[in-house]
């Protein structure tokens, strides 16, 4: 049937009405369930393994429009609508955004699933059910305020699947449902399936903010991504997502094992587990319970499960290592203590240092140790971090295990990161270099035989240029900012992290304003746009929010510098903000300390999008680097062995960092105590931006003054060379042209050849 039928016959039979009389909303909704039901009606792809990709996050960013174009109904939809004299951009508008993330780690498994079905291979995900999401920011009196996400609507992409599992907690069972979101891969006519667990009496949304019971397990599991676990409560209460997630996805594994006539004793054969870091981790132990459960003897399971589980590392801070107290497992999961001790008892065989256990002398389990010890393959996401787990973070594993380290640089979906978000670029190219880009991203290097076309280069201005005002116009709508588009984008989303150094963005802003106050003017007005949320118990990241609230109010109100220097922070910042932000981005911000950003993923959407980089030699900045030369990307800062060393106080003095130092050069110090000048004190909350002032010159634990001058210079020699037009645009179309690398079919490829062999 033609989809001009089917939509009328769906608007007819729900909503009695034609389809040019109905309302947005009602046309969004019979688009839904259109899209919906094709996406389902296409078969699974076909091979002699199937993937399971566990993560504790998947933000996915609205379906509709992504949907339709994987389905290939996007020009379809887009011109029936017209005739009806509706825009489709109207009704996605309508749209919900799936609030199941929080930052790099869950979009890079949204552009993974996108990739796998591209690709035509059998892979699933499998997460839970978040029904208020990570949290919506709201922002008053300049600081940050957290509010449930609801995202969950009557009808929605989840489609109940009727599968239930029961979950047993220490002392209590709880049933586990099955949503299934249908994942329809883009030129391959099939589709994989996100897989969602939720509980059968879901709590209604918390009565103010986002605090609820925590201890209510059986209706708030599936509240809240990362309930504030700053207390206990909250700590135990994510050791029973994990646990309800893993032992759920562990069941269903076994269950369509057992459907495809497989014996459970040919698990590793037919089955693949991701561990998307270590949120999932205790997969492994859960494995072997169930196969030991169905008659396999222990070491026929544990044999079954090393060759079939593989874990992913995306971070080397510390804190973000899990590490449980045995007794938080005992008490959640008990069943699952023995075989953990167990497991630690045979890695203690087989190395005896203590770095290297699974259960340290304090009690504590060391996830990550679990998932080295007993998977076979463990993964950095950039080469510089593979590199730094292999010769520093996990040394000891890697002198162990040589083999089973490898890298996998991170990648992202072109088709939402350029062809969706970005269609005029995207027809730009296809002028340029024809369509096979679309398909094969590494075509796009086709463009560099236009670096000298000074057409084609003004045509690349002229797209940045209208891209930019597209995002002008949705923030005089949404913020109520008028922004001014000539002037230059410099743009710095992610999530609020000190080691992201959004505070030494922050000291540009100030350098920028007392020059401006000074009479010393930029060449061009610059625009700096954040978004960032804060996780609701990291203090000093919403200091450092507070400090670009307090920024972007006094500028705003200074008639001198406003029309020079403009600071807007964007509200909730998601996926939805990144695909309006991005294409309208002429300076990339990814100033990381370098050794901290294991590797970053909107560095290489920036890039697909023609923003130069800004940035510190760190994660995959570094391969950024390396392919697009040192014209065309602007670099500064102490290199991650530097920095390593001075963690470590290697340096030839024998010291370490020491900001005060740092703070006490002249064009630092008054940078740093403008946090407490009485212009800024008079817009925000003393005692926070004290706080914050006082960590920046005694802590700065990620270093921010000691490559802020650094950052500075390289700064305005990047502002500068944007003045030569023509040559800034000949940087993009080198960064356009070399971004294909980053492409997540490219990294799906290698995850598929070197791990998962899905045959
Ligand atoms: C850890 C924690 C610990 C405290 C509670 C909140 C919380 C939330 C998330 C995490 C895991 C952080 C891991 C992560 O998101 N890593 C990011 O992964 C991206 C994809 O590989 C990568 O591009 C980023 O550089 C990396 O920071």
């Amino acid at each position: 049937m033609q989809m001009n039928q089917q939509l009328s016959q769906i608007i007819r039979d729900r909503f009695a009405c034609a389809p040019d009389q109905c309302s947005s909303r009602q046309l969004y909704e019979a688009l839904l369930l259109l899209t919906r039901q094709a996406a389902r009606d296409r078969p699974a792809p076909a091979g002699a393994r199937k993937l399971y990709y566990f993560s504790a996050e998947f933000l996915t960013g609205k379906l509709l429009s992504n949907n339709l174009l994987a389905l290939g109904l996007h020009e379809e939809a887009r011109s029936l609508l017209a005739a009806w004299g509706r825009d489709l951009g109207d009704v996605e508008a309508l749209e919900p955004e799936p609030s199941l993330g929080n930052g790099g780690l869950g979009r890079l498994a949204a552009c993974f699933l996108d990739s796998i079905a591209a690709l035509g291979l059998p892979g699933d995900g499998v997460g839970l059910n978040y029904h208020y999401g990570l949290f919506r920011q709201r922002f008053a009196g300049n600081r940050q305020t957290e509010l449930p996400d609801p995202w969950i609507e009557a009808d929605s992409w989840l489609t109940p699947t009727g599968k239930r599992f029961s979950v047993p907690f220490g002392g209590f069972e709880l049933e586990a449902v099955l949503y299934d979101i249908a994942i329809p891969g883009a030129n391959s006519g099939c589709a994989n399936r996100l897989h969602l667990f939720d509980v059968t009496q879901p709590a209604p949304p918390p009565a103010e903010g986002i605090s609820f019971d925590k201890g209510d397990i059986a209706h708030q599991i599936t509240a809240f991504l990362y309930p504030d676990d700053s207390g206990e409560a909250g700590q135990m209460l994510r050791v029973y997502q994990q646990y309800f997630l893993v032992s759920a996805g562990a069941q269903l594994i076994l269950q369509e094992l057992e459907e495809r006539g497989f014996s459970p004793d040919t698990l590793a054969d037919h089955v693949v587990v991701q561990i998307n870091d270590t949120h999932p981790s205790m997969v492994i132990p859960e494995l072997i319970r169930l196969l030991t459960e169905r008659g396999l003897p222990f070491d026929a399971a544990l044999d079954q499960v090393r060759r079939t589980c593989a874990y992913t590392n995306h971070t080397i801070l510390a804190e973000a290592l899990e590490k449980w107290p045995l007794a938080f497992l005992e008490k959640a999961a008990p069943q699952l203590a023995p075989i953990i001790q167990e497991l630690d008892r045979r890695a203690k065989a087989v190395s005896a240092a203590p770095e290297t256990a699974i259960i340290d002398s304090q009690d504590r389990v060391h996830m990550a140790h679990m998932d080295i010890h007993w998977g076979f393959s463990v993964n950095g996401v950039a080469a510089l971090h593979t590199d730094i787990l292999k010769n520093a973070e996990l040394k000891p594993f890697y002198e162990l295990y040589p083999e089973k380290f490898n890298n996998k640089t991170n990648g992202v979906t072109f088709r939402r990161w350029l062809e969706a978000c970005n269609p005029a670029l995207a027809e730009l190219i296809d002028q340029c270099i024809g369509p096979a880009w679309r398909k094969d991203a590494r075509e796009l290097e086709k463009l560099l035989d236009f670096a000298g076309d000074h057409t084609v280069l003004d045509r690349l201005l002229e797209v940045k240029q209208a891209n930019k005002k597209r995002l002008c116009a949705v923030l005089q709508a949404e913020q109520g900012v008028l922004l001014d588009p000539e002037s230059v984008f410099d743009i710095q989303v992610k999530r609020l992290h000190e080691y992201k150094r959004q505070q030494m963005n922050a000291l540009y802003v100030i350098r920028k304003y007392l020059d401006i106050q000074a009479g010393r003017l930029p060449e061009r007005p610059i625009t700096v746009l954040f978004g960032a949320k804060a996780a609701p118990a990291y203090h000093m990241a919403k200091r450092i929010i507070h400090l670009i609230l307090c920024l972007q109010r006094l500028i705003a109100e200074n008639p001198q510098v406003r029309p020079w220097l403009r600071v807007v922070m964007v509200e909730n910042y998601n996926v939805t903000w990144a695909e309006r932000l991005i294409p309208a981005c002429d300076v990339s911000e990814q100033i990381s300390l370098a050794s901290k950003e294991a590797s970053g993923t909107s560095n290489m959407k920036f890039m697909a999008n023609g923003a130069v980089t800004l940035g510190t030699l760190d994660g995959a900045n570094v391969e950024i680097a390396q392919l697009v030369g040192a014209e065309n990307i602007y670099t500064f800062g102490a290199h991650s062995e530097e920095v390593l060393r001075l963690y470590r106080g290697e340096e030839p003095d024998g010291r370490s960092y020491r900001p005060l130092a740092y703070y006490h050069r002249p064009a630092v110090e008054e940078l740093a105590d403008f946090l407490v000048s009485p212009e800024l004190l008079s817009t925000g909350v003393p005692a926070e931006l004290s706080a914050l002032w006082k960590d920046m010159k005694s802590k700065d634990w990620f270093m921010a003054l000691l490559d802020v001058e650094d950052y500075l210079a390289a700064k305005d020699r990047c502002l500068r060379d944007y003045q030569d037009r023509q040559a800034w645009a000949r940087k993009m179309l080198v960064n356009i042209a070399k971004s294909g690398y980053f492409s997540s079919d490219r990294t799906i490829r290698q995850y598929n050849e070197e791990i998962w062999r899905l045959g």
